[in-house]
């Protein structure tokens, strides 16, 4: 017998008038999803989403960059299901703690780089970074440094939601709205050479971009200058990869200057790159590390906070009580599912597996995409890509009406079977590390299709 369906079946134009009804999505503009029509995605398996109209589509984002291990794993369910009977919920407040969060702070101890030993959890992305901000201006006044209170961060790049989240991220869109940032946190150019290189190479536009940092610094006091925060990739911004001389420079520069560094690696860490965290792939050694989506492949709402022995020690010796903490701080069924998720990373070898095999091959691939007359740039590291939309290749020229091709070429991808992002008009994925050389050869054939249909809207409709 067919087992009762947990929320009962409906036709897909019934959930999208109760969507249109009742539902605020993020980052969206209500009335005109009201007026189009929500996509609804009823199941998943592997690197496949299926939704109610039966389109089966390729997951080219992993969900939001965060199912590592694909989709339909039975063992993380089993977990959350034995844990759920065990101890669904108690908090770690008040001197308490249990099983699943003490062991997820020891496993990621063990997994993290040397320099982390301590763990504080977090329910997302942008939790963990308010917590850093409170954390690390908390570490400089219990050192008698409370001046230092300015977090210097990037233009473009996104650390989340929340208002320090926002803040602390450098979109104007988001700033635009309800008065941010917040005093304190300042912003510097990103280290996007396709669009700021101009005649530097690479490497010279690295340098360039890190010494902002410095510059950024003298300007402000080196006195006042709690910690810089970036994401050793930038994801939501749109797949942005700083140079070789980058990364180098500025470890050189926070160091000089006695700063905290801060690595965002909610996009990066759990093997996107092909190392565990993006920061062991770029060769730079931060005091904070945010950890959040594939910390359980997104099948439960867990951020956490690496805490560097440096500042630990401080706030353990001589900080006394830490005025912070959330309701789900270690929640015991998120930490063990990220126990098994991580169990799963390293039984099956998937980090290794986009270092050595499936992310050179996906790379081999992504970069023939470049021979796309609308493309002006592929670039990608492990399982990370983005192409560069262009409307004259050779002089790397954006389109004048910047985002159109974009919206376009994703509009195509998911009529044509693939999740395939756009961020202005770039075209980014981040698929599960699980995906197969098939379904690579069957995202990129799918991708230069959608690209051509691009073109093809674009020569008509005039570029
Ligand atoms: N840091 C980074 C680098 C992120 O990518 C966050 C922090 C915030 O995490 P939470 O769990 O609070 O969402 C993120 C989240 C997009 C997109 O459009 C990306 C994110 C979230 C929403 C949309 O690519 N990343």
């Amino acid at each position: 017998m067919k087992a009762e369906p947990l929320i009962a079946e409906r036709a897909t134009g019934e959930w999208q008038d109760l969507d249109a009804r009742h539902y605020l999505h993020p980052f969206t503009d209500f009335k005109s999803l009201a007026a189009e029509g929500t996509r609804v995605i009823t199941r998943a398996d592997g690197v496949y989403l299926y939704d109610t109209e039966g389109n089966k589509i390729l997951d080219g984002m992993a969900g939001l960059w965060c199912v590592n291990v694909g989709y339909g794993r039975k063992e993380l369910a089993d977990a959350a299901f034995r844990q759920m009977q065990e101890l669904p919920y108690y908090n770690s407040f008040f001197k308490s703690a249990h099983p699943p969060a003490i062991e997820l702070a020891r496993r990621l101890a063990a997994l993290t780089p040397p320099q982390f030993n301590h763990v504080f959890f977090s329910g997302s992305g942008s939790e963990a970074n308010d917590t850093i901000v409170r954390m690390s201006r908390r570490y400089w006044d219990v050192r008698g440094e409370g001046e230092r209170k300015v977090i210097i961060a990037r233009h473009n790049a996104y650390h989340g939601s929340t208002v320090a989240g926002a803040s602390l991220g450098g979109m104007a869109a988001m700033h635009g709205q309800g008065g941010l940032p917040i005093p304190d946190i300042v912003h510097i150019e990103q280290p996007y050479w396709f669009e700021n290189g101009i005649d530097l190479s690479p490497d010279e536009y690295g340098l360039m971009a890190a010494r902002r940092l410095a510059e950024k610094i003298e300007e402000i006091g080196p006195q006042r200058i709690a910690a810089f925060i970036a994401e050793p990739i930038q994801g939501a911004g749109g797949v942005i990869i700083p140079p070789d001389t980058y990364r180098p420079e500025i470890q050189r520069i926070c160091r000089h200057y006695g700063i905290l560094l801060i690595a965002d690696e909610v996009v990066c860490g759990f093997g996107r790159t092909g190392r565990w965290f993006g920061c062991e792939h770029f060769g730079f050694e931060p005091d904070f590390m945010t950890l959040a989506k594939a910390i359980t492949s997104g099948y439960q709402p867990l951020g956490a906070v690496m805490v560097a022995d440096r500042v630990a020690e401080v706030l353990i010796e001589q900080g006394g009580e830490f005025h912070h903490g959330y309701t789900y701080s270690g929640h015991p069924v998120a930490c063990a599912v990220a126990l098994t998720n991580l169990r799963i990373l390293e039984d099956e070898d998937l980090v290794d597996r986009v270092r050595k095999e499936i992310g050179p091959y996906m790379q081999k691939r992504w970069a023939g995409l470049a021979d796309h007359p609308l493309v002006g740039e592929a670039r990608g590291v492990g399982l990370i890509g983005a192409l560069e939309l262009v409307a004259h290749k050779p002089s790397r020229t954006f389109f004048r009406d910047r985002g159109r091709a974009g919206t376009i070429c994703r509009d195509h991808c998911f009529s044509n079977g693939l999740v395939m992002r756009a961020v202005r008009d770039t075209m980014i994925i981040a698929p599960p590390l699980v995906i197969s050389r098939e379904q690579v050869d069957e995202l990129v054939e799918k991708a230069w299709k959608c690209l051509d249909l691009t073109a093809r809207d674009l020569g008509a409709g005039g570029a």
